[in-house]
């Protein structure tokens, strides 16, 4: 194990400390296992600021920037935050994305003959093009929509570099044929970094195409069979059973679906949020954060 080891994520623990800091995630919570908060913790102290309507949370290693808006245009909003945030990391020596959390209001609606998620596909490629960024790694990253106006985008930043993990049963997700959106989507399928695996939403999505329209049992199952993959392909030892979980459910009446598919699979950590995934056929999506302790 590195020494070097900064982060890690803890479940059910109450922290030492009141944290200065809370991340927005702006769902409506449907269920949770007993206990369930997530803390990032550090061994390094960590600098808590707000500039500029944004709040930075900055270690040796890492930085964390989070921005928040109501009521936004929202290809403008997410370029300014895009470009700020690329601009503002590489200027602090912290020049590797490796994770990101992408909470839209809305995202399946239409906006000017464009699904509000394609709008946010084009801004952020856009920026990436234009700092010529088209050639590094993706992060792992979360799109998901919001109901309650909120908008949120959370980043995670590194002075060193993760290592991208794909999963063979998947397009990748920046060679999408252009019906899913006019830029394909950058995000990587996962991130390991020391020994943390950071799997990014992963739904039921085989090559690039949907599988199992309309059933959430299968989809949930295809969900696990692509985490699956993505442990095998990290060469990492972790079990499905042991990761921390954030599920975000379309429908709330597939709870009780869901609630049921966790308790057959052993998973320990788990939250169950309510969120449009950001393709409208898509019912279920979950990200998982694996680490060896
Ligand atoms: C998929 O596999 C589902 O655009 O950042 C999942 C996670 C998805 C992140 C993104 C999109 C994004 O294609 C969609």
């Amino acid at each position: 194990m590195s020494e070097h080891r900064l982060l890690t994520f803890q479940w059910g623990l109450q922290p030492h400390e009141a944290q200065p800091f809370v991340a927005p995630v702006p769902l409506e919570v449907l269920a949770e296992s007993p206990g369930y908060a997530e803390h990032w913790n550090t061994a390094d102290d960590a600098n808590y600021e707000h500039k500029d309507g944004h709040q930075l949370i900055s270690t040796e290693e890492h930085l964390v920037m989070v921005f928040q808006a109501d009521d936004v245009n929202l290809h403008d909003w997410v370029s300014q935050v895009y470009r700020r945030a690329y601009q503002a990391s590489k200027a602090a020596g912290y020049p590797h994305l490796l994770r990101t959390w992408n909470y839209l209001y809305d995202i399946n609606a239409t906006d000017q003959g464009l699904e509000r998620y394609q709008t946010f596909c084009v801004a952020r490629h856009q920026v990436m093009e234009s700092l010529q960024l088209l050639n590094d790694p993706n992060p792992a990253a979360t799109a998901i929509g919001t109901h309650n106006k909120e908008n949120s985008l959370v980043f995670l930043f590194a002075r060193s570099a993760g290592h991208v993990i794909e999963n063979k049963r998947q397009t990748p997700a920046w060679e999408y044929p252009q019906q899913y959106a006019p830029r394909q989507p950058r995000f990587s399928r996962a991130i390991i970094i020391d020994d943390v695996l950071f799997c990014s939403g992963t739904a039921s999505v085989v090559g690039h195409e949907t599988a199992h329209v309309g059933n959430l049992p299968a989809q949930f199952d295809e969900c696990l069979n692509n985490l699956q993959v993505l442990i095998e392909s990290s060469g990492a030892r972790h079990r499905l059973a042991d990761g921390m979980y954030r599920f975000y459910v379309r429908d709330k009446a597939h709870l009780p679906q869901v609630s049921e598919k966790i308790k057959n699979s052993q998973i320990q950590q788990y939250v169950i949020l309510h969120g449009d995934v950001c393709r409208e056929n898509l019912l279920i999506e979950c990200e998982v954060v694996f680490q060896s302790n």
